[in-house]
């Protein structure tokens, strides 16, 4: 063989092992999670009481917005598997506090930040929390800051409208794999019943659930 055809040989075998090597590399890319391109949209809303519509009038609660834009009383949630979930909560209801602390600093969304009302916080104070949306088996714990009590306008019946006073609380968390998993409040919020923790605490439906990664 000549020194050319040497050459020429050399550059043809580099040539495709780089090839085979990009190959390599994107099939990784796809395969990772990290580079999922599906993203999806959460949007829920939390009312200081579910008014004459609903089974118990007086009860605090959680709805969610289905895709045509209707709210729906329900916390049975369905996220995309592998994705990035941007959550929006229109938050109606007043403060009550937590009595953990712990929970007022946001954990397990994206930057373990959150956005209340536009602003990008790492912590809210604790006796003015209203609520927390949290999936303890994703590590996901967001505090959700209360309507001020002498606030105009506020809503005492669901669904409540943007036209009432709320405070918008915005985050993205990732989700793995497929599964069913729990989600509650941790504020003890059951105005009326025994330390806070009856009633709409302690079944599905108002504030407790399930989100169903498919
Ligand atoms: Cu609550």
């Amino acid at each position: 063989m000549s020194g050319r055809a040497q050459r020429v040989l050399g550059v043809v075998v580099a040539a495709a092992a780089l090839c085979v090597l990009a190959g390599v590399y994107v099939t990784s890319l796809s395969r990772s999670p990290q580079a999922a391109a599906r993203s999806a949209d959460l949007t829920l809303q939390t009312v200081g009481a579910l008014g004459p519509k609903y089974d118990h009038p007086s009860w605090v609660s959680y709805l969610v917005r289905d895709r045509g834009g209707e709210w729906l009383h329900s916390t049975n949630l369905e996220v995309p598997a592998n994705s990035l979930v941007r959550v929006t909560i229109h938050q109606y209801d007043s403060a009550t506090g937590l009595r953990n602390p712990f929970f007022a600093r946001p954990q397990g969304t994206v930057g373990n930040v959150i956005q209340v009302d536009g602003k990008t916080v790492d912590v809210i104070d604790p006796t003015l929390t209203s609520h927390t949306f949290a999936i303890p088996q994703l590590g996901v714990f967001v505090p959700l800051p209360g309507v001020a009590d002498n606030a105009p306008n506020q809503c005492d019946a669901a669904p409540c409208t943007s036209a009432q006073a709320h405070r918008t609380i915005t985050f993205t968390f990732r989700t793995g794999r497929a599964g069913r998993y729990r989600w509650q409040c941790f504020v003890p919020c059951a105005a009326g019943f025994l330390t806070g923790f009856g009633g709409p605490m302690q079944g599905f439906g108002y504030m407790d659930g399930y989100l169903n990664v498919v």
